[in-house]
């Protein structure tokens, strides 16, 4: 149906007119989506098929995925690339006078992650497919993916997002394949043939039916599946419950939102029903597969390994610890065995406040099977501990997996798993070293790393088909297969032409971000400015308040000297914060304050325009990077994992600008320190300058005039603001000794702003340093990424 041009056209209106019936001439946009995703879904049916039998035939290890998120953002025009049919539906479309990219924007964003974590799990999926490897994701089916973001006179609001609200063209409801989870209820202990047997009494259940979603591989046959489970009542059940309503709602809602990563709401018991959810479908899932397959179950994990991205999926270690001694009838150490070397786990954060931990009074009556599997594991656990180091009370304190009333969930992931990684090699290195220490001494072989990638197919082939295009004539398609082949680009560095070519090209993609800020923001920009960019989740250790205050200061200085001479630079922001998040909240008010008042100065003659785009997300993001001169990835050095972001910024020939933290270091030793704009303090310098509790935020205050300048008009009302606005800033940087460091970086941050001018003014130098960026980031694909994870910790092998 997709041969060429005029099959496709006759096939797409045959399709159209049947589904709809109506005539070609009164359909819309969103019946030509709809058609067309239909079709992409008949014409993959037999390769998800034959994918699927082969996988059973092989025999050889899968991979399963479990995350809590997957942000997907836009499957469409992804699909008709990876399927190489991108051509014939946009030429067919335009003969009949439909434009592809209209049809595209009719596509709701798959929103179902918060941001780094689950858009990692995207990229994972599109590389396994695409190099042919067994593995699936499983996750959750939310009814409304992260929220939306308004924008309400400089505030954020947050709306209900809507993705299912036009159904959902990509998956397949399989209501055959759903399995019952228990919740509550009691564990009754018996006797049978001198084994001690437990049985759930008294549960109450939920139904999870499986939505498969095809994971189309780049031009291979490989189709995979994305498995996300929606929560239903159970039929049978439901006629026995008394409050029928409260029942139906409360089930409901374990798959009705995603939650915002938020330290205020832990205690939130639907989100540990979630996790369990999650696990206990997947596991009862994948163990019902496992046997269809095989027979005996001691060989699990060596057909199959199952990954946990970050904890919220840990409960796979006592859940399959428990189908294990429960219903296979596996002895403790058998079932130990298994499951340890089946499990592996991903840390994406050393912020203690983010790592998971439950109150037992809500865990033991909500799972209390799994419960006492946890509390046997702690116990055998800590046994261990006490005959390694004898006496050592503190040490086995700090180890426990349930210790003062919690259950620590980053614990079980160590102690449950054979392989645990960072994300970047100082991540990994500041958990070996510090964060997770102890267990680093007596697992040292469990810890590796894992460095981020992104895929360039969306971030460089979908998204900048232009770049994409001048790659392509300039050193062949080989790099798209093996994109480390871009740095055949290097030799191109002193090529006038193609460096003109890039300008030119990068020139478009702003014109094109500016056209959208006009629309949405009612902004003008200047494209020859430099579009300098944070867009990332709002956090403190983030510091795009670092970023503001250099632009207060910038300010400053054109108010001072209107005639100062300083490149024209346009600010974009992009940012959603927790809803809970009050500090993150003001940050993004002071954005939109500054931005209006400098935006409408007439005195500084347009040198500074600030721009914050709203509802920031997956089919916004590639429209940005795209259009980026600077990407800033300034967070507080040892804070930030690895970051994924500056990646597809280095792609797309934007120059960073940032610290040495996360995979910002490991960029900075691909490019050379010539080729990057790095400043303030490493993560080494954070870290003792915390220990030694030797910062003082106010020295920097009184000392440095430009700092006090900007501090203060915080708090004098100097931006046309409420005056005590912001006082939580302000409190923060000088109350609470700025924990981010925040002013101790400034003067470093300034001075490195002032090099980016000055190499901006010298085009051939910054055009070469675009290109060497651009040819060394293939490094970065999740290409690379996965098939480390492939080789050293799943031991798979792609089929094709
Ligand atoms: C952060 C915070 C900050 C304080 C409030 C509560 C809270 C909860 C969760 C998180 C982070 C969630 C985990 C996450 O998304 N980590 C990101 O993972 C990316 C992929 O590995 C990585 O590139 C980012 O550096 C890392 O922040």
């Amino acid at each position: 149906m997709f041969s060429n041009k005029k099959v496709f056209k006759r096939y797409f209106l045959q399709k159209l007119e049947m589904t709809y019936g109506k005539p070609f001439k009164d359909s819309t946009s969103s019946d030509h989506f709809q058609t067309l995703g239909h079709m992409i879904r008949e014409y993959v049916s037999s390769n998800w098929i034959n994918t699927n039998e082969s996988y059973r035939k092989d025999k050889g290890k899968q991979v399963y995925y479990l995350s809590i998120e997957f942000l997907l953002g836009r499957l469409l025009y992804h699909n008709l690339i990876n399927l190489g049919i991108e051509k014939v539906v946009s030429e067919g479309f335009s003969d009949l006078g439909i434009n592809l990219h209209e049809v595209e924007e009719i596509e709701c964003d798959a929103g179902l992650g918060n941001g780094g974590l689950g858009r990692l799990a995207a990229c994972f999926l599109d590389s396994l497919a695409t190099l042919n490897l067994p593995g699936h994701g499983f996750g959750i089916r939310y009814k409304h993916g992260l929220f939306e973001q308004r924008i309400v006179d400089g505030y954020q609001i947050e709306l209900p997002e809507q993705w299912l609200k036009h159904g959902q063209v990509w998956e397949v409801r399989k209501e055959d394949l759903a399995v019952d989870i228990p919740f509550w209820g009691v564990i009754d202990m018996y006797e049978q043939d001198g084994k001690l047997q437990f049985r759930h009494l008294n549960a109450e259940t939920v139904t999870a039916v499986p939505h498969d979603i095809p994971v189309i591989g780049y031009e291979t046959k490989t189709v995979n599946t994305l498995r996300l489970w929606n929560a239903e009542p159970t039929s049978l059940l439901a006629k026995d419950v008394k409050d029928i309503m409260r029942y139906k709602r409360e089930t409901e809602s374990i798959s009705e939102f995603l939650y915002p990563d938020d330290a205020n709401d832990e205690g939130k018991i639907l989100r540990l029903k979630q996790q369990y959810f999650l696990v206990s479908a997947s596991l009862q899932s994948i163990l019902k597969n496992y046997k269809q397959q095989y027979k005996d179950i001691k060989k699990f994990h060596q057909h199959i390994s199952i990954h946990i991205n970050d904890t919220h999926p840990v409960l796979a270690i006592p859940e399959l610890m428990r189908i294990l001694l429960d219903k296979e009838g596996l002895s403790w150490d058998e079932a130990w065995e298994i499951t340890k070397n089946t499990i592996s786990y991903t840390n994406h954060t050393t912020l203690s406040e983010a790592l998971e931990k439950w109150p037992i009074y809500i865990f033991q009556p909500l799972l209390p099977r799994i419960y006492m599997i946890i509390n046997e594991i702690n116990e055998r656990f800590c046994k261990n501990l006490w005959s390694k180091f004898p006496g050592d009370f503190q040490r086995i304190e700090q180890m426990a997996i349930i210790a003062h009333g919690m259950v620590k969930m980053a614990h079980l992931a160590l102690v449950g798993s054979h392989s645990v990684n960072g994300v970047a090699e100082i991540h990994t290195e500041i958990l070996k070293t510090r964060e997770m220490n102890l267990f680093y001494q007596i697992f040292p072989e469990k810890f590796n790393n894992k460095t981020n990638g992104i895929t360039h197919r969306r971030w460089l082939i979908k998204s900048n088909p232009k770049l994409t295009q001048l790659v392509t004539d300039s050193i062949g398609d080989k790099w798209i297969k093996h994109p480390t082949q871009l740095s055949k680009l290097l030799s191109y560095q002193t090529d006038t032409s193609f460096l003109q070519n890039l300008a030119a090209i990068k020139q478009e993609n702003k014109v094109h971000l500016a056209k959208i800020i006009q629309e949405q923001n009612g902004i003008i920009v200047d494209p020859s400015s430099i579009f300098d960019v944070q867009v990332k989740r709002l956090h403190a250790y983030k510091r795009q308040l670092l970023n503001v205050l250099h632009i207060m200061h910038l300010y400053n200085l054109l108010k001072a000297d209107p005639g100062l001479e300083i490149t024209p630079r346009t600010f974009i922001f992009g940012a959603k914060a927790s809803p809970g998040y009050y500090y993150a909240k003001k940050i993004i008010k002071l954005i939109n304050t500054v931005a209006e008042k400098v935006n409408n100065d007439k005195n500084i003659q347009d040198k500074l325009k600030v721009v914050f785009l709203e509802n920031y997300r997956v089919s916004l993001a590639e429209h940005i990077f795209p259009a980026a001169d600077i990407s800033e990835q300034i967070s507080t050095a040892s804070k930030e994992a690895s970051g994924t972001g500056n990646m597809k910024f280095m792609m797309n020939g934007a120059l960073t600008v940032g610290t040495l933290d996360g995979a910002n270091i490991e960029m900075k030793e691909l490019v050379g320190d010539n080729n990057i704009f790095i400043f303030g303090m490493n993560a080494e310098e954070v870290l003792d300058l915390y220990q030694s509790g030797g910062y003082r935020s106010t020295e920097y205050y009184h000392h440095d005039k430009r700092i006090q300048e900007v501090v203060n008009q915080l708090k004098n009302g100097f931006f046309d603001h409420e005056s005590n606005e912001f006082d939580p800033i302000f409190d923060s940087l000088l109350i609470e000794n700025d924990q981010y460091f925040v002013l101790k970086d400034f003067h470093s941050y300034a001075k490195i702003q002032e090099e980016v001018n000055t190499t901006y003014k010298d085009q051939q130098k910054w055009l070469q340093m675009c290109a060497v960026n651009i040819a060394k980031s293939g490094h970065f694909s999740s290409d690379r990424t996965i098939k480390e994870y492939a080789d050293d910790i799943w031991k798979i092998k792609p089929l094709f």
